[in-house]
């Protein structure tokens, strides 16, 4: 059955792949799963058909037969217990690439979305100057234990996972700050990530949405 996301008819990013449909697409690509995706507008986001698949109004979100997902952390996850290729066979190293799912949307993701809600929104308060460097210190005290952990590894633990799929695309959101430069090591990571041929496809799809709607 080919499943069905939802993503921004016109994403506010441009096509810049920062809209969090780039990582479930990945997965699905990762997966070799061909899917459909059916474009929502802001206001149809709001609207009673969409927030019966996802209570917050968002994108994405997953429908396959009678299952429908939102939340990427879970529709990532489903994918990647579906098929082949994204969680390890063996048990303790399926459970730790899981738990770097949860600390790429638990522990990496929010100091990165504080730091970059706060860049994009509140440059015009007069407390900015003074809050960023907290924010950023916050993002930096995620980021070198991270880049101590990886270390020279190409992935987190082993072969690429779904744990990576996620970090990758936690860290990718840092991009328009430049701040990942200052971690060679993450910076090359992730760059790892974005040169896997899944994830260049998941990304030409999502910018071809965003060409498409400018023509
Ligand atoms: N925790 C949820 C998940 O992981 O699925 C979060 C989902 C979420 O934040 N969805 C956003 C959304 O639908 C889109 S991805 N927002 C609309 C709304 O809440 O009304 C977040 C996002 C949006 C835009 C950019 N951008 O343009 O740079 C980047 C990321």
């Amino acid at each position: 059955m080919i499943p069905t996301i939802t993503a921004f008819e016109r994403s506010p990013d441009g096509g810049k792949g920062l809209a969090r449909d780039t990582r479930v697409r990945w997965a699905l690509e990762e997966a070799g799963q061909p899917y459909d995706v059916r474009l929502v507008s802001f206001s149809a986001m709001k609207q009673a058909a969409h927030l019966a698949l996802h209570p917050f109004g968002q994108i994405p979100t997953y429908e396959e037969g009678d299952l429908a997902l939102f939340e990427t952390g879970a529709i990532v996850l489903h994918i990647a217990q579906q098929h082949a290729g994204l969680l390890p066979q063996e048990p303790n190293a399926r459970a730790r690439a899981i738990a770097w799912m949860f600390a790429a949307l638990n522990t990496v993701e929010p100091p990165i979305l504080e730091f970059g809600s706060a860049r994009l929104f509140e440059r015009d308060q007069p407390w900015y100057e003074q809050r960023l460097p907290l924010v950023e210190a916050r993002v930096r005290a995620r980021l070198q234990p991270l880049s101590d952990r990886l270390g020279d590894a190409d992935w987190l633990d082993g072969a690429f996972s779904a744990g990576d799929l996620m970090m990758v695309s936690v860290l990718l959101r840092l991009k328009p700050s430049g701040l990942l430069n200052d971690y060679p090591k993450l910076a090359a990571y992730a760059a790892r990530g974005e040169a896997r041929p899944a994830y260049i496809r998941a990304f030409d799809a999502q910018l071809a949405v965003f060409e498409k709607s400018r023509s």
